[in-house]
């Protein structure tokens, strides 16, 4: 990955994805591919996937394993990311706080100032779901005023919003270093 001062200029948008194990970055990530649906096994290291849009600026999307052992190694794939995406468990109220606390170390590593990033509130079409007014909440993110940032819901098994998911990408990567309007 490169420096933080090539970011924006380069023609591809580094992703990093991160969130605790078990919050579907992987089944998000196959199913932003189009693969067919398979059941994951937990990620030890990383997978990474280019995605292309026609008329879009490329994607390269980093999906990092999210066990608590693993965390430690974040750090290694912040240097050079352009926005970062944090998946939530919406079905895991109980591991909520310990997301929100690994969320917030992340946006305090020296090199993830002033990088974008969206919440995606994962496995939003399960009946214990919280709601995301409720998730928006309990995030207390309100406050961050350093870097623009969203929060959305999505189903990476069914794929309900994914598309917007995607747009807000787009849209984050285009605002960094702007006004986040
Ligand atoms: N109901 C529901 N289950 C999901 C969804 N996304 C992922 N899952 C399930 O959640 C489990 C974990 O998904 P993974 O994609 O492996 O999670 P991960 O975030 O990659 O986990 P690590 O690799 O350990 O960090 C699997 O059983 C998935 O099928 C979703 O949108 N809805
Ligand atoms: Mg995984």
């Amino acid at each position: 990955m490169g420096s933080m001062s090539s970011r924006g200029l380069k023609a591809e948008a580094q992703v990093v994805m991160m969130g605790l194990d078990s919050a579907g970055k992987t089944t998000l990530l196959y199913k932003l591919k189009g693969y067919q649906l398979v059941e994951t096994l937990p990620t030890v290291g990383f997978n990474v996937e280019p995605l292309e849009a026609p008329g879009h600026r490329s994607l390269t999307l980093w999906d990092v394993g999210g066990q608590a052992q693993l965390r430690a190694s974040w750090k290694n794939y912040l240097e050079g990311s352009d926005i970062l995406v944090y998946v939530l468990d919406s079905t895991d109220e109980t591991r909520l706080p310990e997301a929100v606390a690994a969320l917030t170390e992340v946006l305090n590593d020296p090199s993830m100032t002033g990088v974008p990033f969206l919440v995606l509130a994962n496995k939003q079409e399960a009946p214990e779901a919280l709601p995301l007014l409720e998730i928006r909440n309990r995030l207390g993110l309100e406050g961050v005023q350093d870097r623009c940032w969203e929060l959305r819901a999505c189903s990476a098994l069914t794929g309900q919003g994914l598309p917007e998911a995607l747009h807000s990408v787009r849209s984050l990567l285009r605002s960094s270093r702007r006004l986040c309007l």
